[in-house]
């Protein structure tokens, strides 16, 4: 019997299925009833390595509380050594849960593209999606949310929640219209699903409670200004130390601004709520700044490449991305562009790491902050090389990103 305390809540409807592991001679009925479900273990190229007929049974020796503690304690009996070894390797894909992410998003195009890349990934559970404002005012983020989610089929799989309206303390600050004035290009569908399929909870609620019930296992990705996630740890001190991780799409690494003069969009949108998150969250922490993102751009005719898939979700992305293609060739937005002009899909790259941390291919763990004060920095990140700050926290800066996988990545959320 297959039983992983509360590794095994993760399991039901997350896509493995009955059939998959009747059949394959893994024995006990521990693996129904648990919401297990699918082509999971068949698909795991399981079929075929003689565990038929094998009276293979799969158990662990305690509870574990993730993946990997119930990874470490399973059993595989009636095998050789070797056998056990290839199946051990083919498990966490087939048995190891998915990967659970709360997106915490300002619905823009780049948001967008971050959200379908997540939602095509697979072995990627998306518990839910927490809106603030940002790049558009928080009813068009909560609207461009829902559109994303049409446009993908997941309207009614992924909860969305309506978040802050405003910043902490600063002025509303949105991306002019770089995205749009409706954020997604004024390109406006009119299918589009109603605010009414809001969740009535809202975002800062859902947040705490959602990690609350999956301790040590989800992923928070926040790819807009840090409002929510400020307001969540201010009600709840304690939710960063449930967080498996926090990605943060946000910040500066050398004082490049892409909003002010030395500062990046959502930091400068709310300082304050900033400052707060990379103060108070010290679980380990990723953060792609603004600098990172443009070094780490993709080529144009990637992107040609990546819109002319023949799919309905490249033409929704066109058609979203038509306006903010525009405005980056204006000689406005080529300024703020570090390491020449390219295709930087900013809000996917934090994504695609709390995914597969793989794509990390350089990172630097340091010490950091938000300026609050400077006429020209307000906003700014501050890298504490020096320590003089005396936090014991570091986060863990992207520097490079692998980028071929990365474009795999991108082409299979448009497929
Ligand atoms: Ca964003």
């Amino acid at each position: 019997m297959l039983c992983c305390g509360a590794w095994s809540e993760g399991l039901s409807g997350q896509g493995l299925s009955g059939q998959g592991l009747r059949g394959q001679g893994l024995r006990g009925q521990g693996l129904r009833g648990q919401g297990l479900s699918g082509q999971g273990l068949s698909g795991q190229g399981l079929r075929g390595q003689g565990l038929r007929g094998q009276g293979l049974s799969v158990n662990n020796v305690g509870s574990g509380k993730t993946p990997s503690d119930c990874r470490n304690r399973l059993l595989i009996r009636g095998l050789p050594a070797a056998m056990q070894q290839t199946l051990l390797a083919q498990l966490p894909a087939a048995l190891m849960g998915r990967t659970k992410l709360i997106l915490d998003v300002d619905t823009g195009v780049d948001d967008a593209q971050g959200i379908m890349l997540a939602l095509a990934a697979p072995h990627v559970h998306v518990l839910a999606i927490t809106c603030t404002h940002g790049n558009t005012a928080l009813d068009n983020s909560c609207r461009n949310t829902l559109r994303v989610l049409q446009a993908c089929g997941k309207l009614d799989v992924v909860p969305v929640y309506r978040g802050s309206a405003e910043p902490l303390l600063g002025r509303v600050f949105q991306a002019s219209d770089f995205h749009g004035k409706d954020g997604l290009g004024d390109a406006p569908d009119p299918q589009a699903p109603g605010l009414d399929l809001l969740q009535a909870e809202g975002a800062v609620e859902a947040l705490l409670r959602l990690v609350k019930e999956n301790p040590g296992q989800v992923n928070l990705v926040a790819t807009g200004p840090l409002t929510n996630l400020a307001l969540a740890v201010k009600l709840d001190p304690s939710l960063p130390e449930k967080l498996k991780g926090l990605y943060i799409m946000g910040g500066n690494t050398e004082s490049r601004g892409n909003t002010t003069v030395c500062g990046e969009f959502n930091f400068v949108a709310d300082p304050e709520a900033a400052c707060i998150v990379l103060e108070r969250f010290r679980c380990p922490t990723f953060i792609a700044g603004w600098e990172f993102s443009c070094r780490n751009k993709l080529p144009w005719s990637f992107c040609d490449e990546w819109l002319a898939q023949d799919t309905e979700k490249a033409r929704f992305m066109a058609k979203i991305f038509k306006h903010t293609m525009e405005m980056i060739k204006t000689p406005r937005y080529q300024k703020e562009l570090v390491a020449g002009s390219g295709f930087s899909s900013c809000d996917s790259y934090a994504i695609a790491a709390a995914i597969d941390g793989s794509i990390l291919t350089e990172t630097e763990d340091v010490v950091v902050s938000v300026e609050l004060e400077g006429r020209n920095t307000r906003g700014m990140m501050v890298l504490d090389y020096m320590e003089l700050l005396k936090h014991k926290h570091k986060a863990t800066i992207m520097k490079k990103v692998d980028l071929d996988k990365f474009k795999r990545m991108m082409m299979d959320a448009l497929k």
